[in-house]
């Protein structure tokens, strides 16, 4: 007999909208396959006011939601609690419409379970872009771009997910739609309240669809990779890049030799075209918009400063897509091939660029001085201070001691973080996994605002709790 909360969904959203808890395993796994839950079921409503009528079906039966995009997320923030035996999952994947683009104004509405790529091709043929660029872009939906605040490799120059942002429709924990998807960059009549659901995690309320600002198509591309031999030479070319290129560099990608040997070793079809692989690889990219600003005396400028200041030792230039999509492969390979490696920690962080090589040295030294046997992959976007450093064993004999230092480790890279003014959340959220981290930071005022925000929107506490903002439960409420 069908349990009386799954014929009550059924109703509500047809059999295509409702999988019980049997067929839910999927999407209560996270990308990392860190805390598998069990779902009461996953609901797959395929309209804004189907939306609106899961989140009223929850709270009649006092169940707890948490929305799902691409689930490609990192933190623990788009499955539910292990011990939640009341959670929903809330799948936007038949949100997939691309409402309108207006080649004009150059923005598009889109509905919150469209994949990122897929966005990308419908703009594409307009000659427009949007200009956010991540590996999980195959997978990831906007939803969740927009509810992490994803950074992604553009970020420096076009700003993060929020900053792409015009308008958002958002149904309420109440259930009440925001019809706030309007599309004008400037809209200050009030309290900027789309900024609010922009890396709120799903914790205010469900994103069903945006208006997002896009850029022309780029007329031309070219990419480079180099070796480096330090990370202060590979900043040099940047600083360089960016005073000849300006906003025509577009992407500055870091890698260390331990995030390379990872790829080399689990994703061994990845080929690296440098001939030996040096401490740094930095992997550049310029566009240009227009036929009228062609790129190639300022790349070639680039160059010949990296080699002649022995900021670079060796270097490849994209003479094809299939060559630059090889390149962009290598770097996007880190996050796979140290996933396949097995156990990690990973540490999203970002630290002010002139402090980056200092505060990378230091928290190495102390790290490896901690627990020599393991692997310290740094890696990320060079031009705006965002490290991934990620830690990992160094063989499969190392783990249980690896994981018995865990807190040590996670303290030596976040106090370092603190020390050097930097951020400990910087382009992946909060979720479950650093709650307890950012409350601990947290002022008493900024901890006042957080509760008050949280609690006067979702009063019930019943939208993807445990992130974000911690239950009173998970962590005392010390005055800070
Ligand atoms: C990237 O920059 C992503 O590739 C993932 O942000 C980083 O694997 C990671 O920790
Ligand atoms: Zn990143």
């Amino acid at each position: 007999m069908t349990h009386p909360i799954d014929q009550a969904f059924l109703s509500l959203l047809g059999a295509n909208g409702w999988l019980t808890s049997d067929d839910a395993a999927q999407y209560g796994e996270d990308w990392l396959k860190k805390e598998p839950s069990k779902p009461l079921g996953v609901a797959r409503p395929g309209t804004t006011e189907a939306v609106a009528g899961v989140v009223r079906l929850c709270a009649e039966h006092n169940l707890s939601l948490t929305p799902q995009g691409g689930n490609t997320g990192l933190v623990l923030a788009s499955t539910p609690r292990q011990t939640d035996a009341r959670a929903v999952v809330l799948s936007l994947e038949r949100l997939n419409d691309i409402r309108s683009i207006d080649v004009v104004g150059q923005t598009v509405s889109v509905e919150a379970g469209v994949v990122l790529n897929s966005l990308q091709e419908a703009c594409a043929q307009h000659q427009l872009t949007l200009p956010m660029h991540l590996g999980s872009g195959g997978s990831a939906q906007i939803g969740g771009l927009i509810s992490t605040n994803a950074g992604g490799t553009h970020a420096f120059r076009d700003g993060m997910m929020a900053d792409l942002v015009f308008g958002l429709e958002v149904v309420l924990p109440s259930g009440d739609v925001w019809r706030g998807n309007r599309a004008m960059l400037k809209d200050n009549a009030g309290y900027p309240l789309r900024r609010l659901f922009c890396g709120a995690e799903g914790t205010l309320g469900v994103i069903t669809a945006a208006t997002l600002k896009l850029k022309p198509r780029p007329h031309q591309t070219e990419t480079l990779l180099l070796a480096c031999p330090t990370l202060e030479s590979a900043q040099h070319i940047v600083s360089h890049g960016r005073r000849i290129a300006g906003a025509l560099l577009s992407a500055a990608e870091f890698m260390d030799e331990t995030g390379l040997y990872l790829v080399a070793s689990h994703c061994s079809h990845v080929a690296n075209p440098l001939e030996k692989v040096a401490k740094i690889t930095l992997l550049l990219e310029f566009e240009s918009p227009s036929s009228q600003i062609p790129l190639d005396d300022a790349v070639q400028n680039i160059v010949t400063s990296a080699l002649e200041n022995d900021w670079a030792t060796d270097g490849v230039q994209a003479s094809s897509e299939q060559q630059r999509n090889d390149l962009w492969e290598l770097r996007e390979s880190i996050t796979e091939s140290q996933r396949r490696h097995g156990v990690q920690l990973k540490h999203d962080v970002s630290v002010p660029l002139q402090a980056l090589s200092e505060f990378i040295s230091v928290t190495t030294e102390r790290l490896q001085e901690a627990f020599p046997a393991q692997l310290i992959n740094p890696f990320g976007h060079l031009a705006d201070g965002n490290v991934h450093f990620n830690l990992s064993p160094a063989s499969t004999q190392d783990e249980t001691e690896f994981l018995a230092a865990a807190d040590q480790l996670n303290a030596i890279v976040y106090d370092a973080v603190v020390e050097f003014n930097g951020s400990i959340a910087a382009e992946h959220g909060l979720g479950r996994s650093k709650v307890t981290l950012a409350d601990r930071s947290r002022d008493r005022c900024e901890r006042l605002l957080m509760k008050t925000l949280k609690n006067s929107i979702d009063p019930r506490g019943t939208m993807n709790p445990g992130v974000i903002v911690a239950t009173t439960d998970e962590v005392p409420d010390v005055p800070g």
